[in-house]
């Protein structure tokens, strides 16, 4: 197959320095989930083309971080625009290789908007503090500046939005960004990469400004062991963020982790079923239950059990499931066949321990599902003391419990590993609130009547406990993509010391 490939135009050069691209005999093949097609084969990168990649970043960045951040911002928004051009065509590309539907394709395009228009307005700003000293004539300030290099490590499940939320922001701050993708979905990269370049192009900034390397969690690996990386910045499971923690932290490096989620919405007895429903469905099947924010449990009360699973599983029967460029479907295909095992794997654990099934999944079969990878949304019910509850499956499936005490609610919630996304559909003040207080979720994302996905890119987006604790995209997660420096400037004659020490000579 590797030959065969190899000697097929379809080869894609992986590695890229701004516009220059090197080939390698190793290569990934990128499938359509819709219907198993072969899109390309990308080769790798090799340690030599990496080491390459590094030199030249390093280089562009000496050169970038010499430009005023508005200046860099006026290349931000030159990007964002060729992006708004191409809107249609890069959300058709993220449907065809990862397989969400063309509508969040659409969605995904438009966050890398957004997040360009945040970065632009933050290029105005980046601001320090200034402090008051406790000497006369001394004053105290923070300056931020930029860190270097930053590794970008992103998932199959945002193939373009998680690389725009670090490098854009990365790029006003005055770093050069070296993007790893996902190896199942490295064309998605490659388009972004020769946007860059183009603009790059235009504007005569050093091309090495952004990269693109490939390939699997080895070439991961160049940059979390690498310490000209002053940054890596990681999305994806919690066991590829310990690895990428232990190896950053061992030559005590940045790192910045989005790991899993384990999203649930307590559903109280005022929820507005009408919030409620779109609500759910939409955080539990939206990118086939793929997105790190997805709804996975449903802690609802006792009051209002029956009639909320009801509208649920009406709701389920609505759905429509099939090539997700056909905008009449809701679903598409999981990513790969180890997904659709997953699945599988997961719905048997949770019945075996107990879970009954209250909407049937499956694989789906015929001719429209022949890759083998659409499943249908399942829901099962569950006690809390189901080990699956624990889990992240990245898949449609939805566990539902019961509960009394808005207390106990609050206890099964944050009695999950991982805390990333929450959310109360409630109309009752004190349990809203009480939710949002301290002795409420535990996640770095707590919303009241919307749901667990769907995030805006202004706030701070990350989670809690194994979810890594980063804090990517909106409001002051730019800080962790440059470092503090705190000065003190004596304007005076004499030579005070701090804490009012005498030393004389
Ligand atoms: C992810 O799944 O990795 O909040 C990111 C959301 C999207 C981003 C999800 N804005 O669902």
């Amino acid at each position: 197959m590797e030959t065969l490939i190899a000697n097929d135009s379809k080869v894609i050069p992986g590695t890229w320095v701004g516009k220059d691209s090197f080939l390698s005999t190793n290569l990934i093949e990128s499938y359509s989930p819709i219907d198993n097609s072969l899109l390309g084969a990308v080769s790798t990168t090799t340690r030599e083309q990496y080491d390459t990649v590094i030199t030249e970043a390093y280089k562009a960045f000496k050169e970038w971080r010499k430009i005023p951040a508005p200046k860099r911002g006026a290349f931000v928004r030159a990007f964002a625009d060729r992006v708004r051009e191409k809107k249609e065509e890069l959300a058709k590309l993220i449907t065809l290789e990862m397989g969400k539907s063309i509508q969040e394709a659409l969605g995904e395009v438009q966050e890398i908007i957004d997040i360009c228009d945040f970065a632009v307005g933050l290029s105005r700003q980046l601001y320090g503090l200034t402090i008051q000293s406790e000497r006369p004539n001394h004053k105290m300030l923070e300056t931020w500046h930029p860190l270097g290099i930053v590794g970008i490590i992103s998932a199959f499940n945002f193939p373009m939005a998680v690389w725009s939320w670090n490098s854009t922001i990365a790029w006003v701050c005055g770093n050069v960004t070296v993007w790893k993708p996902s190896e199942k979905v490295p064309l998605c990269a490659i388009e972004l990469q020769k946007i860059v370049s183009q603009v790059l192009d235009e504007f005569n900034y050093p091309q090495a400004i952004s990269s693109v390397i490939n390939g699997d969690y080895r070439v991961g690996e160049f940059l979390s062991h690498d310490h000209r990386v002053a940054l890596v910045s990681a999305t994806g499971s919690t066991r590829m963020g310990k690895e990428v923690a232990k190896a950053v932290s061992e030559r005590l490096g940045r790192y910045l982790l989005e790991l899993g989620g384990n999203n649930a919405i307590i559903v109280t007895p005022s929820a507005d079923l009408k919030l409620l429903i779109p609500a759910v469905v939409f955080g539990a099947v939206g990118t086939a239950g793929q997105r790190c924010t997805s709804t996975r449990r449903l802690i609802i009360h006792n009051n209002v059990y029956e009639k909320v699973l009801h509208a649920i599983k009406n709701a389920y029967n609505q759905l429509k499931i099939g090539n997700p460029l056909d905008e009449k479907n809701h679903l598409g295909p999981l990513i790969d066949k180890t997904a659709v095992d997953n699945y599988l794997k997961a719905i048997e654990k949770a019945v075996s321990n107990g879970g009954r099934i209250i909407h049937h999944g499956g694989v789906l079969e015929g001719e429209e599902y022949a890759s083998g990878l659409y499943v249908k949304p399942c829901i099962i019910e569950v006690t809390p003391e189901n080990p699956m509850v624990q889990v992240e499956t990245f898949a449609p499936i939805l566990y539902v419990m019961r509960y009394e005490r808005i207390e106990e609610a609050i206890e099964i919630h944050n009695n999950v590993p991982q805390g990333l996304s929450s959310s109360i559909m409630t109309l009752n003040m004190r349990e809203a609130e009480y939710f949002l207080s301290s002795e409420g979720s535990d996640c770095g994302i707590a919303n009241v009547n919307i749901g667990t996905s769907g995030a805006e890119i202004g706030g701070a987006f990350g989670g809690e406990k194994e979810t890594g604790g980063g804090r990517e995209s909106g409001s002051d997660a730019w800080k962790n993509y440059m470092r503090r420096q705190t000065t003190t400037i004596n304007y005076g004659t004499d030579l005070p010391l701090a804490q009012g020490i005498k030393f004389t000579i």
